[in-house]
């Protein structure tokens, strides 16, 4: 086999003694801004070595892990262990503590196998690589034949960020390098992530509007110069956890004494650990909540009119365009009462909704008001609802209001910056794909489903008015997207058992996930400690590296780097050179990373790199439209009026012409809107709003199989004594959760820190159940219960709301 990356014993060996070497004579270190700086000593046996290596899970983190060796296998794992009293330490959260028994689980695939059962009833075949790669080439070739290059989907997965796996830096994915190669694929636009944000916020902040960098959104630090910072659904200290993550961040704003406000349903880590106040709130309530806090700003003069006259479309009938003059559409009638529902959005009238006492919002609105730099931002569980579009700009309205952005000390209400624009290495190229189409990620089902039927005012296919044909081909790569993180997985079930909808479906994966009882082929792959691997940044400012990942052992069984598979699928259709470009895995490793050192010639060599594994430096800090507050003439935005957008034409225009679903709006101004299985929905069958977070016992579902997590940070239902007491539940009993979509097993975890009338799941558990059976899910897996009812105009993920009932099992 020609170009195998993954490393032989042979080759294993001689890498080691290589590395082995280097590490005896003393120069184990790690480089930082360009300097050698000594790292601590380890203790070395000459059996025994350390590998420098880094966690790629989708948390936003890339920590820094020190595999001990002995064996050809990993023993043990240490992390970042930097000298420099003065640096953070990227040091691994829990979960990175105990990689080793997830690289070696027992549940790795071994062998490429082949389905013998029914979707989803996980009867699988071994078979040879042979086999597997020419039944694949086979059927992308039928699939091309029969319905062209439209009709393949590479879904969306995040499990593998290294420079040819995953996208890093969203220019270089690998199995798009192979389908662009081989005359294109269906694109998807957006993520699970932030779907919704990045659809809809360009709307009023316009296209180059990125709430990932540091363009539109503030650096964390930023709100170190501010005297307030108020947080909606943003938890670090969960979802940021590392020492390559944006918790010590939070930690520095915190240390630097800004008052922190936190509004969430839950007493997230992050409000118990250092929060100064913590507001509960309903789930999917905040643009009431928003809305009440604008109207105190209005009534007690508060807000900035130069600001919003001057920067912004719409707060008032004097900056209405003029297709919208004198029609009582601005935000402030909507905000008064004098438009559009004709309802005041009083503290009164958000008390209801929200369960905030009226009382508390006039305060919380005050303390805005008198606030000198104001710092307002949110996680993305707002936009991860059915109607979170506009509630989420509801929160924006907040700064823009009061004039508080692009301004030291303030953000713009989304999301704070998240990575850099500019990471200091890039990813494998990836061709320009033929296919023009485009479709929401989280439109992939509809288009296995009724894929002809979809357009751009229903489905915002771009690329074309509509789809030409429904998906036929599907490729998931280190992804478990297709029923465990998606969404309403009994429906995944039922469209996938029709085999003339999606005709074939490969996973490619490292672990028997529950997706990849769905596939037709299950690919294994080499985990990134099995192979060299590279990439860059956390989701921190003080902690910006690339590392080099050496290899620290042999992959199991038969499973091989895809890298090599992908290049043997090309070779198939004589496009081996045009995919490979004549590189290895390691050559197109090296390539990528001297790339990145021509553009900061202070990076190490790459021989170098190879045993100090890291190379870092600390990301400036920035403040999102900065350049836009500076001179808006010069600097304008890319909306149409080049300013932001409060009301929006386009907006206006798309809720006459679109397809509007029910219990969906669409609206032109940011306003409250409670969506599909949002507030108000509640029966007396599913009388609880059920909501999720991302939990720090795993990543989505990754290291979700490590018995160790599972111990410490177990799978709970979070319920409030308020309900769990007429339900006569107790801390630790088995519960039915149930809603209109699904129903699962999950132990209660009794808690005054979640509001009543709020159930919270921790989300990315191994969905399992008989789905020939009950299909009950005793592993808790949220997506048992969500609905699938994508946003009503970015199309995309809805998987924060839906109603339930839970009962003692
Ligand atoms: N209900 C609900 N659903 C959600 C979310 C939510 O908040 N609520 N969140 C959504 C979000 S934000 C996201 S980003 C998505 C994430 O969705 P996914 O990307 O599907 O999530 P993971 O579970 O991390 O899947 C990663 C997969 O990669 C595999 N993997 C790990 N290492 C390797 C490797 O080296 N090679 C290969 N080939 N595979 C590897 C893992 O085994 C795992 O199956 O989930 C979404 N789903
Ligand atoms: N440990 C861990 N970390 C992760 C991940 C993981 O799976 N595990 N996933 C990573 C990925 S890919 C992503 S996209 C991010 C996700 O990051 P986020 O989307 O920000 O994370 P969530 O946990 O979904 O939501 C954040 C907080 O919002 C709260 N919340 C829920 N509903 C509402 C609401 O209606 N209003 C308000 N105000 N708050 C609400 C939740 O209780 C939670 O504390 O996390 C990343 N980090
Ligand atoms: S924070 Fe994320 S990247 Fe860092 S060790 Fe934990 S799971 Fe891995
Ligand atoms: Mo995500």
């Amino acid at each position: 086999m020609e170009n195998r990356s993954v490393m032989t014993r042979r080759g294993f060996t001689a890498a080691m003694a290589a590395v082995g070497s280097a590490v005896g004579i003393g120069c184990l270190s790690s480089v930082q801004g360009g300097t050698l700086k000594p790292a601590k000593a380890v203790a070395e046996t000459a059996e025994e070595k350390v590998v420098w290596s880094q966690c790629n899970v989708n948390c936003g983190g890339r920590c820094i892990f020190r595999h001990h060796v002995k064996d050809g296998r990993i023993i043990y794992t240490e992390t970042d262990n930097l000298g420099n009293p003065n640096e953070h330490q990227a040091r691994a959260c829990l979960r990175g503590r105990t990689y080793r028994h997830w690289v070696n689980s027992p549940d790795r695939l071994l062998y490429p196998m082949k389905r013998v059962g029914k979707r989803g009833s996980g009867e699988f075949e071994r078979i040879s690589w042979d086999e597997a790669i020419d039944t694949i080439a086979q059927q992308i070739q039928k699939t091309i034949d029969s319905y062209g290059n439209e009709a393949i989907f590479i879904h969306k997965g995040t499990g593998k960020y290294t420079a040819i796996g995953t996208d890093d830096t969203k220019t270089g994915m690998l199995p798009q390098r192979l389908f662009a190669t081989l005359g294109g694929y269906l694109d998807y636009r957006g993520s699970y992530s932030i779907g919704a944000m990045q659809g809809y916020s360009p709307f009023m902040f316009g296209a180059t509007y990125n709430p990932l960098d540091n363009v539109g959104a503030s650096s964390v630090s930023e709100a170190e110069n501010a005297d307030l910072m108020v947080l909606f659904g943003y938890s670090a200290a969960d979802t940021r956890m590392g020492g390559a993550n944006g918790v010590w961040d939070m930690v520095k704003v915190r240390d630097s004494g800004t008052e922190i406000i936190q509004i969430d349903p839950r007493m997230n880590e992050q409000c118990s650990g250092f929060g100064d106040e913590w507001i509960p709130i309903r789930t999917g309530t905040d643009g009431a909540l928003a809305s009440a806090i604008a109207h105190e700003l209005i009534v007690n003069d508060a807000v900035d009119l130069d600001f919003l006259h001057t920067y912004c479309v719409g707060y008032d009938e004097e900056t209405m365009p003029e297709s919208a003059k004198g029609k009582n559409r601005s935000y402030k009638d909507y905000i008064m009462g004098t438009g559009y529902d004709m309802v005041e959005k009083t503290p009164e009238w958000a008390e209801v909704i929200t369960t905030i006492p009226a009382a508390q919002i006039r305060v919380l609105a005050d303390r805005i008001a008198k606030a000198d730099r104001l710092f307002v931002s949110q996680g993305w569980s707002v936009q991860r609802h059915s109607a979170g579009e506009t509630n989420m700009m509801a929160i924006c309205m907040i700064p823009i209001l009061t004039g508080q952005l692009g301004l030291p000390g303030t953000n713009t209400g989304i999301s704070m910056a998240a990575q850099v624009a500019q990471p200091l290495v890039g990813s494998i190229p990836q061709p320009e794909n033929p296919v023009k189409t485009s479709i929401p990620v989280y439109q992939w089902l509809n288009a296995i489903d009724h894929g002809e039927d979809m357009t751009t005012t229903n489905a915002y296919v771009l690329g074309a008015d509509k789809l030409k044909t429904g998906i036929k081909f599907f490729w998931s790569f280190a992804g478990n997207g297709i029923t465990n993180q998606h969404g309403d997985i009994n429906l995944v079930h039922d469209i996938l058992q029709d085999e003339s909808k999606c005709e074939f479906i490969v996973c490619h994966d490292i672990m028997m996930t529950d997706s990849c009882k769905y596939a037709d082929i299950i690919l294994p792959d080499a985990m990134v400690a099995e192979s060299m691997g590279l990439s860059t940044n956390g989701y921190a400012e003080y902690y910006n590296g690339v590392t080099l990942a050496m290899p620290a052992q042999e992959a199991p069984g038969e499973a091989r780097l895809a890298y090599d598979v992908y290049a043997e699928i090309a070779d198939k259709f004589g496009k081996k050179e045009e995919f490979t470009e004549g590189l290895s895995h390691d050559e197109w490793i090296e390539r990528i990373y001297n790339e990145g050192r021509a553009n900061n010639p202070d990076m190490p060599s790459f021989e170098e790199m190879k045993t100090v594994g890291v190379y870092r430096f600390d990301l400036p800090s920035q403040i999102g439209l900065k350049d836009f507050r500076d001179d808006p003439i010069a600097n304008p935005l890319s909306t149409p009026s080049g300013k932001i957008e409060i009301y929006s034409e386009q907006l206006a225009e798309m809720a006459e012409t679109w397809d509007i679903a029910e219990g969906d709006a669409i609206t032109p101004i940011p306003s409250f809107e409670p969506g599909y299985e949002g507030y108000g929905s509640v029966t007396e069958e599913y009388p609880l709003y059920c909501a999720q977070f991302h939990y720090k016992a795993r990543t989505h579902s990754c290291y979700s199989n490590v018995p160790e997590i599972a111990a410490v940070a177990r799978q709970q239902i979070w319920i409030n004594p308020q309900d769990a007491n007429p339900r006569e539940i107790s801390e630790g009993d088995i519960c039915a959760v149930k809603s209109p979509h699904g129903e699962i097993r999950i132990e209660a975890h009794v808690t005054n820190r979640v509001i009543p009338g709020c159930v919270f799941i921790p989300q990315g558990a191994w969905h399992d159940a008989d789905m020939f059976g009950d299909r009950v899910d005793h592993g808790g897996c949220y997506n048992t219960l969500l609905g699938y009812h994508p946003t009503p105009v970015a199309k995309q993920t809805n998987s924060n709301a839906v109603i339930a009932q839970v009962t003692k099992a």
